[in-house]
């Protein structure tokens, strides 16, 4: 029973009562093609790209732009509570930075507008190495490249840069805190319309395109944590960097296919997800791959795939790092002011000094490794997470995102300095691209948060106990068949403000007037989404949202 429901209990009674002896009611809400429509053709082609039967959720869950679908646990820590999630495919979560910079091979100062997005990153820089590679859904980002004819030979290295959690909506927050990453945008091709190109926008789904140039519903991975082959729902990696959920090939393994496994390889990342940019290795070449090993804070790696480096820089190091931070709010007390700083808070990884030690990580690879010392072309993704870990903690809004930011332009910069020294000017190319935007504080933009479990309660109550797990993306129920997904779907579709308001302070300060709004943009069962043919997604319209227009370019 909703809260409304709950509210109205005795006064329904009594009407249902006298309806009793009424035909059964139209099904509530909107139709499945009325959400679509609402939602218009870019979102909805969005969602279908991102959509893996068997793997995604069974209904698409699309809350209303800036709206936050989340677990309040506790209830809500008032107006500023900064938790917040991303999924979604409206733009300021869809857009991301995507450039090329590289003298020589990519033209400079150059700003291209055409709608395109990061599946279309492998193919080009297949293009740049000159070895064969099918991207199922990326094209080679022609306008951004020196014609073939004028480029002498492939790069000697090819270095792409992922900022995690640093799409436009994030940059243009904070647009003093990335100078070297702007610098090297304009001094290269900039796309300035791009997006992720699918979604949900989360980690693995997004990495695994960049690596592969195919969307989700090709490459296989759905989620971060989606439905395994057991028809449990966990971790896509199991938690250790299995990448077998993958099924298709990234360029990383191409290059080492079609070059003996002479090209260097190698990522440094954070979560396993993150080694879906590489994809699973190859037992014989044991390329370099470094994630954090969040459990006992330190790198690590999958062993059976990959090879932890030696060299990289010491726990002594990140300590040093922590304790300078710690100062400097003039207490020397493992807190960085209001915030813990203590190995095992969620804070050890989102903070300044971290995204420095990330950055001595990443100096060490690269001026470490083979990368660069020879024709034949490497390879190497640096994957900066610390932005979105602090975008969780803090949100976007607040200037501890921006602090982080700062300290991961400065790794940009000197990664930069790195390849200039050691492969020099005119040998390489750089990529910068990003995973997805973040949400705003809801109250500072106009959305309403939705409690996650409360939705959940009420969808099992009015169905049966059919949901396995509700998501901020997508809800879980493998046993429900089309005509109870369609109705679950209709039913979320026409969800009240006030039956899934989280509990806390925002209860008493909650807008009146929109107790009675409708929370969700759409929801829709992926078996819609899987029927719609090209043409019936182009003949769905605009939309009603202008977060839901996905070309519009933005500036640099
Ligand atoms: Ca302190
Ligand atoms: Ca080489
Ligand atoms: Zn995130």
């Amino acid at each position: 029973m909703t809260r409304a429901h709950r509210m109205l209990a005795p006064l329904l009674a009594a009407v249902l009562a006298a309806a009793a002896c009424l035909p059964e009611a139209d099904p509530v809400g909107r139709s499945l093609m009325e959400m679509a429509r609402y939602l218009g053709s870019d979102v909805v082609r969005t969602l279908a790209r991102g959509y893996v039967p068997g793997r995604s959720g069974e209904i698409v869950l699309v809350p209303e732009p800036w709206n936050v679908l989340g677990q309040w646990s506790g209830g809500v820590r008032g107006p500023d509570d900064p938790r917040t999630s991303h999924s979604t495919p409206w733009a300021y979560h869809q857009q991301v930075p995507l450039s090329l910079y590289g003298p020589g091979f990519v033209r400079p100062n150059r700003l291209a507008r055409r709608p395109v997005d990061v599946a279309d990153l492998a193919p080009t820089l297949a293009e740049l190495m000159e070895v064969e590679f099918e991207a199922p859904d990326g094209r080679v980002l022609r306008e951004s490249l020196v014609p073939r004819a004028a480029r002498p030979r492939p790069p000697r290295a090819i270095v792409v840069v992922v900022i995690d959690g640093g799409g436009w909506n994030v940059l243009q927050q904070w647009p003093e805190a990335w100078p070297a990453q702007r610098r090297l945008m304009r001094g290269g091709t900039t796309f300035t319309n791009a997006t992720v190109g699918s979604a949900p926008t989360v980690t693995a789904p997004i990495h695994a395109t960049i690596g592969t140039g195919a969307y989700p519903r090709v490459h296989g991975i759905a989620e971060n944590t989606g439905r395994l082959p057991d028809r449990s729902i966990g971790d896509v990696t199991r938690g250790r960097g299995d990448l077998s959920m993958m099924r298709s090939e990234t360029l990383a393994a191409v290059l080492r296919r079609t070059t003996d496994g002479r090209a260097w390889v190698g990522m440094l990342g954070h979560a396993w997800w993150h080694l879906t940019l590489l994809g699973p290795g190859d037992p014989a070449d044991r390329d370099i791959a470094v994630v954090w090993d969040v459990g006992n804070a330190t790198f690590t790696t999958n062993t059976s795939l990959y090879r932890l480096p030696s060299y990289l820089p010491s726990r002594s190091v990140l300590d040093r790092r922590l304790r300078e931070l710690d100062a400097t709010d003039g207490a020397l007390d493992e807190r960085w002011n209001d915030d813990t700083l203590s190995e095992d808070s969620y804070t050890f990884t989102g903070n300044p000094a971290f995204a420095a030690y990330q950055g001595d990580a990443a100096r060490a690879i690269a001026s470490r490794e083979p990368i660069g010392q020879d024709e034949v072309t490497d390879l190497l993704f640096v994957e900066l997470k610390t932005a979105d870990v602090a975008g969780h903690i803090w949100n976007m809004l607040n200037p501890e995102v921006e602090a982080v930011l700062k300290v991961q332009d400065r790794t940009l910069e000197e990664l930069v300095k790195i390849l200039d020294r050691r492969v020099g000017r005119g040998e390489y190319v750089l990529a910068m691209t990003a995973d997805h935007g973040q949400s705003p504080v809801p109250d500072a933009v106009g959305g309403l948060r939705i409690d996650r479990s409360l939705l959940l309660e009420d969808v099992n109550a009015e169905f049966g106990s059919v949901v396995e797990a509700l998501h901020p993306g997508d809800l879980y129920a493998g046993e429900a068949e089309p005509d109870l997904l369609e109705e679950m779907a209709r039913f979320i579709g026409d969800y009240r403000f006030v039956d899934g308001m989280p509990p806390g302070p925002s209860i008493d300060e909650a807008p009146g007037d929109r107790l009675d709004e409708r929370v969700f943009a759409a929801a829709l069962p992926g078996w819609f989404l899987m029927n719609l043919t090209e043409a019936e997604i182009s003949g769905l319209g605009p939309g009603h949202h202008e977060e839901g227009d996905l070309r519009v370019p933005v500036e640099l």
